[in-house]
């Protein structure tokens, strides 16, 4: 047989065939892998059992497998399938929603798990144990070997997330879908949106229409602006929950409000015209990159009619159960009333409310999630944080010292791969991690999959990896997936040596 690494070629009258199955290299690592001997082929039919509960699982799967133009269908309840997703409800002590059984024997595939999370994490391992060609819609090799195996898989934290800041910059529909199917098939599951700042309002409110009509058209210098429609964030949600995951809308209060002040001047102390030199005549949008500036006039009464009615209008739209309120960077005597109230909102509509960690200075309430950046306040509750700590998680910061186009106030030498790695738990008890990439100086698609990958992906490792520890272990299985991210386009930051 000719021998082909996988996936390496585009050209249909190459006929590809694998001797020997790809070497295992699953990301994030699974808890339990236990190669066994022997291979399976993957047959020229596949059949794909399910039931009702799995059904979403097997189109998923099906699709996969159609798009590389495998030979495949699905059969509910069959016991004679070579491809078996089984909902064993069973397993939920053991393994929670999100964890999954996988193996491969001479028989074939089995994935089982007691959620359709599970289900679903379970098909994201196999894809990554196909050819890359599966990625891409490229015709699959002729002979496909997969080894035998066996993987329990749990995840560590249930918090896996991404931050992306809209409002310097804004990235829309098409770029935020995109990603979400490429944090899925890392096992990513919380995408929160950075939607209010200075520099632009991202988020139309029916309630509220001028925030995204006037607050939608600032961005930062070389930024986009823009905004998502209500119908675009639904649609989002939608695109998200087919992919497990659950998106958090940030509306940043009471501080990096510029954008909904240029709206709405009256939720300024004076107008306007206190805001100088920061604010023009008449009334432009700010460009710029200072922060801490701006702030809703937290005397006057009135601007809690406004905070009420956006928070309503956000908590009402929103799936998920988090609704993030910020609270980043503002210095005001008042700032603790704030918080207690912003917070006591959120709950009243249902909602539980996260914000930035400088929020636990004042009284917040037990349900109230804190996200530590800068690690200077510490948080009240500790079994509820999120842990963002810059030294780690702020993709804003360089890949390697010295890129151009990135902050480093938080440390000189960036954040590389292995700073984020090496991430070291500070609370026994934190719900998990995200990274947030915040855009002053990250205005592109392309800039944006710089500061993402390969970064997010350790991200991945150590959000749900109990057991991973050997960085050189997960560079080679890194390696591994250089293809795959060429076969999602993604403009990766070059893989360290
Ligand atoms: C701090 S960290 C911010 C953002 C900036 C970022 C730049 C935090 C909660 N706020 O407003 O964009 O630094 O690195």
């Amino acid at each position: 047989a000719v021998i082909l690494a996988v996936g390496c070629s585009t050209s249909k009258s190459v006929v590809q065939q694998q001797a020997v199955p790809a070497p295992v290299a699953i990301i994030p690592q699974p808890q339990v892998l236990t190669l066994q001997q022997g291979v399976y082929q993957v047959p020229k039919k596949i059949t794909i059992s399910y039931e009702a509960a799995s059904q979403a699982a097997a189109t998923l799967l099906n699709n996969i497998l159609q798009s590389a133009r495998l030979n495949s269908e699905m059969i509910e309840g069959s016991a004679r399938a070579n491809f078996k997703l089984i909902h064993n409800q069973g397993l939920l002590t053991q393994l929670g929603d999100e964890g999954y059984l996988l193996d491969i024997t001479s028989d074939g595939v089995s994935i089982q798990a007691a959620g359709e999370a599970g289900l679903f994490y379970g098909i994201q391992s196999l894809s990554q144990l196909l050819p890359v060609s599966l990625a891409n819609g490229i015709p699959a090799p002729e002979n496909i070997l997969l080894p035998q195996l066996h993987v329990k898989d749990v995840p560590k934290y249930s918090w896996r997330g991404n931050m992306i800041d809209l409002a310097r910059s804004f990235f829309g529909v098409d770029y935020l879908k995109r990603h979400m199917d490429r944090m899925a098939l890392y096992k990513l599951n919380r995408l929160h949106l950075h939607l209010t700042d200075d520099q632009g309002w991202r988020l139309e409110l029916k309630s509220k229409p001028l925030l995204s009509q006037i607050g939608g058209q600032g961005a930062v210098k070389n930024g986009r602006a823009g905004f998502l429609t209500t119908e675009d964030y639904i649609e989002l949600q939608a695109y998200a929950k087919e992919r497990h995951i659950i998106i958090i809308p940030e509306i940043d209060l009471p501080g990096h409000i510029y954008a909904a002040l240029v709206a709405y001047p009256e939720l300024n102390c004076d107008g306007l015209t206190n805001l100088t030199p920061k604010m023009a005549t008449p009334p432009a949008h700010y460009d710029g990159y200072e922060v801490g500036w701006s702030k809703l006039c937290l005397t006057n009464p009135e601007i809690y009619d406004f905070v009420a009615e956006v928070l309503k209008e956000v908590s009402e739209m929103t799936e998920g159960p988090w609704v993030h309120i910020g609270g980043d960077e503002i210095d005001d005597e008042l700032y603790e009333t704030f918080v207690v109230k912003a917070d006591a909102m959120v709950r009243s509509y249902g909602k539980i409310p996260i914000g930035w960690e400088e929020m636990s200075k004042a009284d917040v309430s037990k349900e109230f999630i804190s996200q530590r950046w800068n690690g200077k306040t510490a948080p009240k509750y500790p079994s509820k944080v999120i842990e963002s700590i810059c030294t780690s998680f702020y993709f804003d910061h360089a890949n390697v010292a010295g890129q151009e186009q990135t902050n480093n106030w938080c440390q000189k030498s960036g954040v590389s791969l292995e700073d984020v790695y090496h991430f070291n738990d500070q609370y026994d008890e934190i719900i998990g991690v995200e990274a947030p990439v915040w855009t002053e100086l990250v205005v592109t698609d392309t800039m944006m999959d710089n500061r993402l990958w390969p970064r997010l992906m350790a991200v991945a490792e150590i959000g749900w990896s109990a057991t991973h520890n050997d960085f050189n272990d997960f560079i080679s299985r890194l390696k591994a997936h250089e293809s795959r991210l060429e076969a999602l386009n993604i403009a990766y930051y070059p893989f360290p040596e």
